[in-house]
């Protein structure tokens, strides 16, 4: 066992009440790995809550204890200790006011997050902090449930996009197949996140798929969702991730670009690379973050305004 496990694991056992949350844009892996330690945390004898920085996607309602979480505006319960799952502190929003003077245990796989500061198990060889999450159960002696492994399964599921991406390891199969032993359902969890989309997606999808841009080279390709678009339909903007990996599916295509506008003045942009670009690299420049072949960033401008810089940027890069 690491040193930094052990630490989290000692930190763990010290507290006794607990806030757990993850970054803001909430996804799959963030979720499945909080409501996981929510369950470790409780099989421990301690009090225990979720707190997401903001708004879930429909497609995560269905993980087993998401209707457990508490906005953040309705804290009630007290608090000592905080778990951060799959997030830099300062990634968590409007949860970060209310934790940053609190003991904080992070357990995250993001590069950008290795170093800093409090209890921290950042390991970027993970493939998603619910890998993580499942080694450290395991290595407090138990076994996840029926409910925990669906929500472990999520994690990885999401963050590999369905076992798909280079990020997938023989270790993030074999924690797979363990999850489905414990009864974690393959199908199940892929209908859920997969497979059951509101209609409004597939009219902004259409919008996405009709507004590509490829540059010469044919290795950029981006795509825009104005604000006003997204407006219109009755859709939460949560609703729409996964937009971006139609783009990075064109032959021939390294680097993707969403560009999704808000009604706030403000453009959300999601970057995808196929084999060699890192466009975490790329998100950090921008003031954003990510993973080495998926991160983003959220600019303030228009939409006229931000695509000609990111897309010289992403050119630059390529
Ligand atoms: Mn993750």
């Amino acid at each position: 066992m690491s040193p930094a496990l052990e630490r989290v694991i000692t930190a763990l056992r010290d507290g006794d009440r607990w806030l757990i949350t993850g970054h803001a844009h909430i996804d799959g892996d963030c979720l499945g790995s909080m409501l996981a330690v929510e369950w470790l945390l409780a099989k421990l004898g301690k009090k225990a809550f979720c707190v997401a920085p903001d708004e879930l996607p429909r497609c995560l309602t269905f993980l087993p204890g998401a209707d457990r979480l508490v906005k953040v505006d309705e804290i009630a319960e007290p608090f000592e200790r905080v778990v951060v799952v799959d997030s830099e502190l300062e990634r968590t929003g409007p949860v970060y006011d209310l934790i940053k003077d609190k003991v904080i245990v992070n357990i995250d796989h993001h590069q950008s997050n290795v170093h800093g500061p409090g209890i921290r198990w950042v390991d970027p060889s993970a493939a998603a902090t619910g890998e993580l999450i499942f080694h450290l159960i395991e290595g407090m002696g138990f076994d996840p449930d029926e409910d925990c492994a669906t929500c472990l399964y999520t994690a990885l599921m999401s963050d590999t996009g369905g076992f798909r991406f280079s990020n997938t390891s023989a270790d993030t199969l074999a924690i797979a197949s363990r999850l489905v032993q414990q009864g974690a359902s393959p199908a199940g969890i892929a209908e859920a996140l997969y497979e059951e989309r509101p209609f409004p997606y597939f009219i902004l999808l259409g919008h996405v798929l009709s507004s590509i841009s490829l540059d010469p080279s044919g290795r950029l390709a981006w795509s825009v969702l104005p604000g006003e678009l997204i407006a219109s339909q009755a859709i939460h903007p949560a609703d729409l991730d996964g937009f971006v990996h139609y783009l990075r599916m064109i032959k021939g295509v390294e680097i993707a670009i969403l560009f999704q506008g808000t009604l706030e003045g403000e453009v959300k942009v999601s970057l995808r690379s196929r084999k060699t670009v890192n466009v975490a690299d790329l998100a950090a420049k921008l003031g954003g973050g990510g993973h080495p072949r998926a991160a983003g960033c959220t600019l303030s401008g228009s939409l006229d305004e931000i695509i000609p810089k990111v897309t010289a940027l992403a050119l630059s890069s390529l």
